[in-house]
Formats: structure tokens, sequence, C-alpha cells
């Protein structure tokens, strides 16, 4: 299978439009090994990063006439190797957004009316500069917090540091890759961090739990992927729906959601009974092996078949399968892994089944990647607050393993009656709050109680309806933000480079968070002249030539060995230095030291559980409004089990494939209307929906009203006692006929 066969069912099966599309052409290289001419057919190419999500690609910025023409991969840059993603290719439909925010806003009726008048900078910044003031004055430095995703987020959290308040939080910690963090931190001592250090390339046997790749795009690891399986690796795939990579896979285990810990247990239990496991590495780097033997020891596939509905065998048969593969047998470690309340568990389990193929440290399993360090621009100020968040005061609500700022215990602090309640102000830098929080009525009580809420966004998103003010910010391809230099197994440095001049009248986040800090006394803190000098200073402190890193958008370090096999001995963060199968802190604090199987609550009859997952050519709610992104998936569609969808309760007959639906929820919350999409590709006890859909933001005009929002539907949601994370798929919905027309 070649990658661009792997891309192409990929394509087809979640907007067959894909391949066909003029996206195509700029759409990875369409031979594997060759990649494609990045050549101009402009005036001129500008290397930046990609901000269309946050894998952080590089990308080439090619201008004609002051209008970029198009953006393609930069093959210098080791995250995109000269290919990007679908949406990265279709950046300039973020940028050419005839909805984008082009003046400041300044709310001028009740929170919520979404009814604004149109200011100067200077006034929207003087009146945010004066509510920072007097809440600092009324409450103190700390009753301030800031959301921030995206690495613009960089300045806004550098004056959080100068304002002195620790308080910043993003939703991609406790409602998204949390509870991962905290289990393979509870194991081996260290949390995973982006991009995660695993060996994707060099695995023979990929297990993908519930993750969804070649729908969720990361594009270096789809890339890997897709290279893996053209070599010759084959996957095995956990999930209540056929996916795409499930399209793929040797084994297809269709798991009923939320038993994966019993399937993981089981399949420890073939490991540990037929003596498949790394005795070897264990007996040297593990500790605990014989309290797992014995926790295991009844956990059968025959058990586990009984909870999962997953046959015993096949749970018997991928159990050797992925054995028979070790050390290079991944077990993926997941990404968003907010599902249940009990992820750190899964997290746990899954971290431990890896331990048993003797993986981490290994080529095909977990790798040490390296990072390039730069030194910091001199400020020659001490910082009021080091904001080190979680770690330097509490605002994790107890859990004790978060190892970040909660951003929904953000969001109690800011609600009355609340036990940490003490958060005034928010600002919230490329965060949709409404659709990334748990329970939107809790989101908007806490909006309802606060002195000053500003936003700062490209887009006239949700959340900016609800903000006192709104500051406008241009686009990453009209601006310098910091160096990006995340741990990889090429270590590098990325350069973020203004293409074309901000349009409008928007302006780049570093200009913006100077400002600001003028205004409220802390402009020492901000001695830069702009964000081009500021990288610049870094990047000769740091004896690297200037004008090459901005030519070339990278600077490459140097590549040392990254596992066991090129001569790196594995070394554990753990307290024992060892990999804890058995976890003495988890015992410590209470909790299971190894995982156990809870039951999760079904729920009420005629209901189906709701699961959400991603589409290749978005960014949840952050593409919708992209014209170019919605040729290949304009919304999205609610998919029912075909069986399931002959005998609806409420539905004069069997609901048909594109019909639209209501999606009622378990407390009477609605969302859509829908098309459904009626399929044998998913298990007849739930449905799926793809997140960032169903926009209340009128402003988004192609977007708003288009499909159903998961978020509006989560109503409920179980925290993880480990690390504070909220598992959303404990929702249920029931369909509701619209119409017969499709
Ligand atoms: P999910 O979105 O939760 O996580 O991507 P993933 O880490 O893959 O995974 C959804 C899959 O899990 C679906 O296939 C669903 O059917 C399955 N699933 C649901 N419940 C269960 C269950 O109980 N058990 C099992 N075994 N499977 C289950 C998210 C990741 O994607 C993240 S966090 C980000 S921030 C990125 N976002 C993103 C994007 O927005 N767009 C695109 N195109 N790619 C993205 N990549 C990243
Ligand atoms: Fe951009 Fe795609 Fe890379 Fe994300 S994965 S940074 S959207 S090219």
């Amino acid at each position: 299978l070649t990658r661009r066969q792997f891309i192409q069912i990929g394509g087809a099966a979640v907007g067959g439009g894909v391949v066909a599309s003029g996206l195509a052409s700029r759409w990875w290289g369409l031979d594997r090994n060759r990649v494609e001419d990045p050549g101009t057919d402009g005036d001129r190419v500008v290397a930046s990063y990609c901000e269309l999500c946050f894998w952080g690609c590089g990308v080439l910025a090619h201008v004609k006439d002051g209008r970029v023409t198009k953006v393609t991969g930069n093959p210098d840059h080791p995250l995109s190797k000269g290919r990007l993603c679908p949406r990265g290719a279709g950046a300039t439909g973020l940028l050419y957004d005839p909805d984008r925010l082009k003046r400041p806003l300044v709310r001028t009726q009740k929170r919520g009316a979404d009814v604004f008048e149109e200011v100067s900078w200077d006034a929207a910044l003087n009146k945010v500069g004066e509510g920072l003031l007097e809440l600092k004055r009324r409450h103190g430095p700390e009753a301030l917090a800031l959301f921030s995703h995206g690495s613009g987020g960089t300045w806004f959290k550098h004056f959080m540091k100068a304002w002195g308040s620790p308080n910043v939080g993003a939703p991609s910690y406790a409602q998204c890759r949390g509870p991962r963090e905290a289990g393979y931190l509870l194991t081996y001592g260290t949390p995973l961090g982006s991009p995660e250090p695993i060996d994707l390339a060099h695995a023979r046997v990929i297990t993908l739990i519930g993750s969804h790749l070649g729908e969720n795009m990361h594009n270096t690891q789809v890339q890997d992927l897709a290279d893996a399986i053209g070599s010759g690796a084959q996957l095995v795939v956990v999930d209540p729906r056929f996916s795409v990579a499930a399209s793929k896979a040797r084994y297809w285990l269709p798991i009923r959601p939320g038993t994966d810990i019993a399937l993981l247990l089981a399949w420890m239990n073939v490991l540990v009974e037929e003596k498949r496991c790394d005795a070897e590495y264990l007996a040297q780097h593990a500790n605990g092996l014989e309290e797992l033997k014995a926790h295991v020891a009844g956990k059968t596939p025959e058990w586990a078949a009984a909870i999962t509905g997953v046959k015993a065998e096949l749970i018997r048969d991928s159990a050797r399968f992925i054995a028979a593969a070790r050390p290079a047998s991944l077990i993926h470690p997941g990404r968003h892994t907010t599902w249940y309340g009990d992820d750190t568990q899964r997290a746990r389990a899954m971290a431990i089944l890896a331990a048993l193929l003797g993986s981490w440290g290994r080529r095909g399993g977990y790798l040490t990647f390296n990072k390039m360090g730069l030194p910091p621009y001199k400020v020659g100020k001490e910082m009021p607050h080091g904001g080190k968040g979680a770690a330097d005061k509490p605002r994790n609500g107890g859990y004790p393993v978060a190892g970040e700022v909660i951003a929904s215990g953000l969001c109690d602090a800011a609600t009355p009656g609340h036990a940490l309640y003490d958060l005034k102000g928010w600002m919230v830098y490329g965060c949709n709050l409404i659709q990334a929080l748990p329970s939107r009525k809790q989101t908007i009580e806490a909006i309802q109680n606060l002195d000053l809420l500003v936003s700062i966004d490209v887009l006239p998103a949700e959340i900016c309806g609800w903000s006192d003010v709104v500051l406008p910010e241009c686009s990453y391809l009209e601006r310098e933000d910091d160096v990006l230099a995340p741990p990889w197994r090429e270590p590098f440095l990325a350069l973020r480079q203004e293409a074309v001049p901000p349009l409008h009248e928007s302006k780049p986040g570093w200009w913006i968070a100077k400002e600001l800090a003028g205004r409220v006394g802390l402009g020492d803190y901000f001695p830069w002249k702009d964000a081009r000098e500021y990288v610049d200073a870094r990047l000769t402190l740091g004896r690297h030539d200037v004008a090459e890193a901005r030519r070339r958008g990278v600077v490459l370090g140097k590549v040392g060995p990254v596992c066991e096999e090129e001569g790196l001995a594995i070394e554990l963060g753990t307290d024992s230095k060892k990999i804890e199968l058995h976890s003495e802190e988890l015992k410590r604090l209470g909790f299971d030291p190894i995982p156990n199987y809870v039951p999760q609550e079904e729920g009420p009859a005629g209901h189906f559980r709701l699961l959400m997952g991603r589409a290749p050519t978005h960014t949840f709610g952050r593409t919708v409004n992209n014209r170019l992104l919605a040729e290949p998936y304009p919304e999205n569609e609610v998919w029912v089990n075909a069986e399931a969808a002959k005998a609806l309760p409420g539905f004069p007959g069997p609901l048909r494939n594109g019909e639209r639906v209501w999606l009622v929820n378990q407390d009477g919350a609605r969302s859509g209307p829908v098309r459904a999409k009626v399929t044998q590709r998913i298990r007849d006890d739930c449905v799926f929906l793809v997140h960032g859909w169903g926009q209340g933001a009128k402003r988004l005009r192609y977007a708003h009203g288009k499909g159903a929002s998961d978020a509006e539907l989560v109503t409920r949601y179980k925290v993880d006692p480990i690390m504070g994370g909220t598992g959303m798929s404990v929702n249920f919905v029931r369909l509701e006929p619209v119409g017969r027309t499709a």
C-alpha cells in the first residue's frame, strides 16, 4: 500500500471530494518518493511554520503581487518534510476569510447579546488596560487568568508572568491529552508531550486504541504511518467505529465504548500467561511484575469478551500478533484521551502493555527526543511570577497528578460558590471556550460573573460574542512569533515570519501584548522593538546565522541517538528509576496501583453513546469557516449504525442516509439539524460526530448553523480523580426526525 493509496482511501472515506479537488495537488507529494517542487510561481517565498493546528509543520508561503498564492511544505523542516496536510495547504482560506475580525470591538449591550461597536486600537487597548488595573486594584493580580492555545500565546504568557499571575491554562490538557500525560508520567516518570516521541516509521505492528490517525491528521505521524504501512507494518485498531485506519488493519476490534481497560488487561493476561513478554527487559527495567501477573491472572480473553463485545478468539489472536513484533510493536498512546473519567488508568494500562512489549526506549516503540536550546531574550528585570502554573499555585482542584493548570478549574474558579472561587478576569487567546470546555451552561455562568473578558482571535468565534473587548489578531501568515523548538528526533528551531502585512486593522499578538503591557505599567518587561528583533537577538545569542535561519525558516541541530539500538541507554524518570507496572505513588494516593476495569453507566433506553473525533480537512472549530477546507467537507454528519437506523423510536420508517435529524441528549440539550450517515461502520450502541460544527457565532457567516455541535450535547462530564481531566464520552443522544428531504 502506498502513501497515495492510503491517503486516497482516507480522503474517500471522509469526503470523496478531497482527492478530486484542487487541494489534492497541494496535499502531500503524489509520489511518496518525490517531494513536490516547492518552486514559487510568485515574487518570493517566505518560510514559516503552520498554525492551522498545533503540530507546527514548516511551510513555504508563495507570494505574488502582495498576496499569498499558495502554501506548501518546507522540505527542510523535519515535521513537514516537504508536505502539508490538507488543513495546512488551506491556510489562505483563513488569511482571506471575508468574515475575519477586522477592527477592535467593544461590547455595547449585555454579555452574550453579541452586539458591539467598532473602535480604534487606542480606545480598545485603553479600555482593557483600565479594566486590568481596576481588577488588580480590587482583587489582586491572581484574579486574572489566561486561556491560551497556539504559539502566538507565548506573548500573553509572558504578559501574565510580568503581571504576576500563574493562572494560565488551555483546554488541550484537562480536556484532551492530560490523562495520557499523567498515565505515562506515573509509569515511566515522564509525560509524553507534543509531538509524541513515538517511532511509527520503524514499528512493525502499530496498535491504535481509539486513535484515528488518517482522520486525525498530525502530518508527520500520518506520513510515518503511511511509510510504515508501505514497508509492511501492520495495524491493530480498537475502535467502536470502522475508522479509516481500521479499514487498513490486520485486526479491527469493534469494542463496546468505555471498556478498553478490560481489553488491555486481557491482552496483558495473554502476554503473561503465554510468556510472550520481554522477560529480560522487564527484569532489568521494571518494578511490580509479580503484582501485575497476579492482577491479570483471571482476566482472560473470555472474561473480557463478555465486557467488551469483542470475541475472545479475536482478543487472543491480536494479543499474540502484537507480541510477535516486539519490541517494534508500538502501542500508540492516543492524544485526545478525556473520554470516561477513568482515563489516566486507561493510559496507564496502555503504558504497561508497552512495557511488557519492551518497547519503551527501543526502535519502533517510544524514543527519547532532544530539544535545541535557545538563550532567552535578556529582559533585565526579574519577573514577578515564574509562571509555573499548577505546580506553583494549585489551580488543579486538588487532583494530585495534574501536571498543568486545569482549564475547567479556571472556569470553576470564576464560578461563585465554588471552593476555588477567586477569578474575576479572563484573557482568552485562540480558544473558543464555548465549544472547548465541558458544560456550556457552567462556562456561561462563569463568564457572567467576570469583571472583564477580553478575547484575542482571528475570527469572530463564539467566545468573542461573550467578550467585553475583542482584539483582532492577524493570521499566522501576517505575523512574526517566537521560535518553535519542540523535542524531536532531529532537533530544530523553526521561525515564524510575516509573508504579507496584516490585513484590515488586525495586529500581531506580540504587538497587542506589548501595547497592553505599556498601558498597565509593565512596558519594561517588553523591551524589544518588535518580534523580529526579539527573535534575531535570541538567534544571535545562540550563535546562529540569522540570515540563513530566516532564508530556510529552520535551523537544524545535531542528531543524537534516540533509542537503545542507537546506543542510548534506557533511563527512567520515576523515583525508583524503574518502570512502575505497579504504581507505589497511586497506592499512596489511594488509587488502584494497577488499573482495574470499572463498568461505565449505560444510557437511557433508545439513546446512543455520543462519540466524537476529527476529519482530515478540519481542526475543530478553527477551520469550519474556511471556504477552501469546506470544499471537501462542508459540514459534519452523525454516523448511525445501519441496523439501528431501520427502527428508530419516533421515526415513521427507516432513517435514510443523508436525512437530517436532531440530536437530543439525556438532559434535553439539542443540536442540529445534522445529516445522518447511515453506515455499517459503527456499532449499534453509539453514534459519532466530528467535533467543531454547530457554530452559534452568527458572524461566521459560512459555518453558522451548519451541522451539529457535540459540545452542546456534553452537559455531563466525569472528572478523572487522578489529574482532573473531564471525560466527555458519558453523554447519550436520541435521534429525532426533521423532515424527509435530504
Ligand atoms: P479522539 O478524537 O478522541 O482522539 O485525535 P485522537 O487522539 O485520535 O479519537 C476519536 C476516535 O476514538 C474515533 O475513531 C472514535 O470512534 C474512537 N473512540 C471513541 N470512544 C472510544 C472508546 O471507548 N474506545 C475506543 N477504543 N475508541 C473510541 C485527536 C487529536 O487529533 C487531537 S487531541 C488534536 S488536538 C488534533 N486535532 C485534529 C483536528 O482537529 N483535525 C484533524 N484533522 N486532525 C487532528 N489531529 C489531532
Ligand atoms: Fe498545519 Fe497540518 Fe501540520 Fe497541523 S498537521 S501544522 S494543520 S500542516
